[in-house]
């Protein structure tokens, strides 16, 4: 079905050219280079970004700096009464919002839909969170003195999201930053500038309504080769949390680390899931086929691995392959698709890489693996997704591919799936499909899964905002969205005070003076 796309960009007040700078409700004008952005579902041009240059993001440090000093004045429910609304009005904007995101990142639209969804669930749940900072209180060792923890706000936030979920990894960080009394400044990834575009014209009706001051919530589009280093080496940015690739994360880790900043690194995963002889199959092919292409493979919680037990890996396999031959791939935003494009055609060039490799070290190609011409596929980012039969050790597989490439690996006794399931690099989301309790309760044990993320009976993508999202190991190991992640945004405080007439030292020291 054609569907308007002029009119989803007019709701949303994107123009053809848009300031990459705004600081809350005032855009700015750049000094950056223009960049344009196209669709990989049919190739065509939608918008273009003026983007950040270094001098727009000192000023624009400087007004998050300045809005910090009164925003952490307010107090931290009536910051989450400001989430509500931004909650109620993305609730208001999530059809466009969703195309728009389906559009220009290449998420079929069911999955742009449920990005928005996940911007609106965590505004819901910061809201609470907002009446929640809790500390503890604990007894002293001296009489009359009390002691508890509380936890205050940190600062500028730097958010640095990537590609696959242009709107959601945004909300997860700056909903909860904002409760937490953090300004937040966000630098989103240079192929889904738009999303980023839109989000802040929806927010800004909120901000305007209640008179937040410029700076509390700030985007800076820039590229990383322009603006990355900077970020992460600024002292003003006590806290930066990225998302992308462990290459690009080692690095980020080091230059915050060496001016001893916190970031919340989410990087790479190779997610697995184990199919024993008691699991549903059924229920179980249902989640390899969602994890695996959904999003066209590119959540950093996508289905990589499978390992299946030996006396069902054949029937398995056949299902699985049957399956795949018959899946909709076409324009993100038709309804029938359920396999959009990759992002772009560099993702395409390190799928068939992939799969290169792949039959380089030994591994089999079952199915899938073309790249799709034709009608419908001129934008050259389509691919058919592909199963490959192959061994866990091989280097190809110890890596995150990017794209729906997805190993299919044998086991024998659940000791030795375990040790397969652990043993790559990654450690972020992971899965057991069975309905036996003694080799679920295994999985999740301290001899099971080593990741973030292990589920039993669901996959391994698509996690619920409410639980701490992060991994381990190569992912990076910090979390964000639900649980007590919100900790991590703020600063922790120690206070003893003394209601007594004596001044008693610690330990019992002795000290007269
Ligand atoms: C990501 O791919 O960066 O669990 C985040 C999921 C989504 C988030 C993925 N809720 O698949």
């Amino acid at each position: 079905q054609e569907i308007d796309f002029n009119a989803v960009l007019k709701e949303l007040g994107i123009e053809s050219v848009n300031p990459g700078v705004c600081t809350g409700t005032k855009w700015k004008s750049t000094t950056g280079k223009f960049m344009e952005s196209y669709s990989p579902s049919d190739g065509k041009l939608i918008a273009g970004v003026q983007q950040c240059g270094i001098e727009d993001y000192q000023e624009v440090i400087e007004t998050a700096k300045t809005a910090f000093r009164s925003w952490r004045m307010i107090p931290a429910p009536k910051r989450g009464e400001i989430v509500r609304q931004i909650g109620l009005e993305l609730r208001k904007y999530k059809e466009p919002l969703g195309k728009l995101v389906s559009y220009e990142m290449g998420k079929i639209y069911q999955e742009g839909l449920g990005e928005v969804q996940e911007m609106i669930d965590i505004c819901d749940f910061a809201v609470g969170q907002s009446r929640q900072l809790y500390g503890f209180t604990m007894h002293s060792e001296r009489a009359r003195h009390r002691m508890y923890d509380q936890y205050h706000p940190l600062g500028v936030v730097g958010v640095v999201s990537a590609f696959n979920f242009p709107v959601a990894v945004w909300a997860w960080n700056a909903m909860i930053a904002l409760i937490a009394g953090d300004v937040v400044v966000w630098k989103p990834s240079s192929k889904v500038y738009l999303c980023a575009v839109a989000v802040h014209k929806i927010v800004a009706n909120v901000l305007k309504e209640n008179d937040v001051p410029e700076g509390v919530l700030s985007l800076v589009a820039a590229e990383s080769k322009v603006l990355g280093d900077t970020m992460f080496s600024d002292r003003n940015i006590p806290l930066v949390s990225f998302t992308g690739s462990t290459r690009i994360g080692q690095k980020v880790g080091r230059l915050v680390g060496e001016r001893l900043g916190r970031s919340i690194l989410e990087l790479g995963g190779n997610n697995a899931i184990i199919i024993t002889p008691d699991a549903d199959m059924e229920m179980a092919l249902r989640a390899v086929v969602f994890g695996a292409v959904g999003t066209c493979g590119q959540r950093c919680t996508s289905t990589r691995r499978i390992i299946l037990h030996e006396s069902v890996y054949e029937e398995f396999k056949q299902k699985l392959v049957a399956i795949y031959q018959k899946l909709p791939i076409g324009h993100a935003l038709d309804s029938k698709t359920l396999v959009g494009p990759l992002v772009d055609k560099y993702a395409v060039a390190d799928f068939c890489n992939s799969l290169k490799r792949v039959t380089e070290e030994g591994g089999k190609i079952l199915t899938g693996g073309d790249v799709l011409s034709g009608e419908g596929y001129e934008s050259g980012c389509f691919v058919k997704p592909a199963i490959a039969e192959v061994e866990n050790h091989f280097a190809i597989v110890q890596e995150e591919t990017f794209a729906p490439l997805l190993y299919l690996i044998k086991y024998t006794d659940l000791e030795e799936a375990i040790q397969l399931h652990n043993d790559v690099p990654q450690g972020l989301s992971s899965a057991i499909f069975s309905r036996n309790i003694l080799e679920t309760e295994k999985f999740l044990s301290h001899e099971g899964s080593d990741c973030g993320i292990a589920n039993v009976n669901i996959g391994t993508s698509g996690a619920e905002i409410g639980g701490a999202f992060g991994g381990e190991k190569d992912t990076g190991g910090g979390r964000e969205s639900g649980s007590d992640a919100w900790k991590a945004y703020m600063r922790r405080q120690t206070n003893t005070i003394n209601y007594s007439t004596e001044l008693p030292l610690a330990q019992g020291i002795e000290f007269n003076v």
